[in-house]
């Protein structure tokens, strides 16, 4: 049943999908199974998508399937050491990028991960960040970017936050396609992480909250 799954979001089959995980969820499984079906089937989509087997509408409608499976699972979802602590994240995809996809998967993964996510979107000018950061005081900031030119707007970004006197209050990543380590140097951020699954780790060793409590 668990590679049932993943072959049907992976073959972007959304009905199908959605009516196993409701039968799935209805017999008792645990819901991490589920996400990690999931999980594992994006993985697939993206490799179809490097080899040219799909193309971006289906990456985009992957995108859709996994928001509503994770929607249908999320409620329950154990309630884990890390979910009672909540720390929180203000994410966005930087000014003069509309790329939302795999920022969507960071705030997707952190979220199940127990922290309290903050997304405000895409195109997020400088000041939106700051005017957030000051609302919520998060203990971290995540800046996702896609395109070269948009190395400035993180740079940028992490000026307002210094100018602001925040950047000690705050722990901040970045990642996306066109990122590395070099665009973290330049951009003045504490760490690169090359998915969301290392976004999530970051996130952890920052706060101090791990799986095992
Ligand atoms: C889908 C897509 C689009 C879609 C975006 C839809 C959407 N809602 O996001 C559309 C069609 C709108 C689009 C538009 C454009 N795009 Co585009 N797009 C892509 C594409 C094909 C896939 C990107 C994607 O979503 N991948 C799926 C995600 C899930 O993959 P991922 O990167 O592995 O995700 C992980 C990491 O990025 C990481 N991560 C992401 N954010 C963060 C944040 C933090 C804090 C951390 C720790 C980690 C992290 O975690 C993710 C999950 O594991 C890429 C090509 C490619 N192969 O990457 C081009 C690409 C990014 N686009 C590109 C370009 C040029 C454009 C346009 C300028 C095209 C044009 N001429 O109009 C416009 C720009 C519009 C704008 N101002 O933003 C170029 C960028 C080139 C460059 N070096 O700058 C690329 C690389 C294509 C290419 N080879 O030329 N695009």
């Amino acid at each position: 049943m668990t590679s049932d799954l993943v072959a049907l979001i992976s073959e972007l089959k959304k009905q199908e999908a959605i009516q196993l995980t409701e039968r799935r969820l209805t017999a008792g499984e645990d819901p991490l199974k589920i996400l990690d079906d999931a999980r594992r089937a994006m993985q697939i989509v993206g490799r179809r998508f490097s080899d040219g087997t799909y193309f971006i509408p289906d990456l985009v409608y992957s995108g859709k399937i996994l928001g509503e499976i994770a929607a249908m699972v999320k409620p329950g979802l154990p309630q884990t050491p890390q979910a009672r602590k909540r720390a929180k994240i203000v994410i966005g995809t930087v000014a003069g990028d509309l790329h939302d996809i795999g920022k969507d998967l960071v705030t997707f993964m952190l979220d199940i991960n127990g922290f309290e996510v903050f997304d405000l979107g895409i195109d997020v000018q400088p000041q939106s960040f700051v005017a957030k950061i000051k609302e919520v005081r998060p203990e971290i900031v995540g800046m996702s970017g896609f395109l070269t030119s948009v190395y400035q707007a993180m740079k940028d970004t992490v000026d307002a936050i210094d100018q602001a006197g925040l950047r000690d209050t705050v722990k901040i990543m970045i990642g996306g396609g066109v990122m590395d380590d070099e665009v973290k140097r330049y951009s003045g951020a504490d760490a690169y992480g090359a998915d969301a699954m290392a976004a999530v780790d970051l996130a952890q060793k920052w706060t101090g909250v791990h799986d095992d409590g």
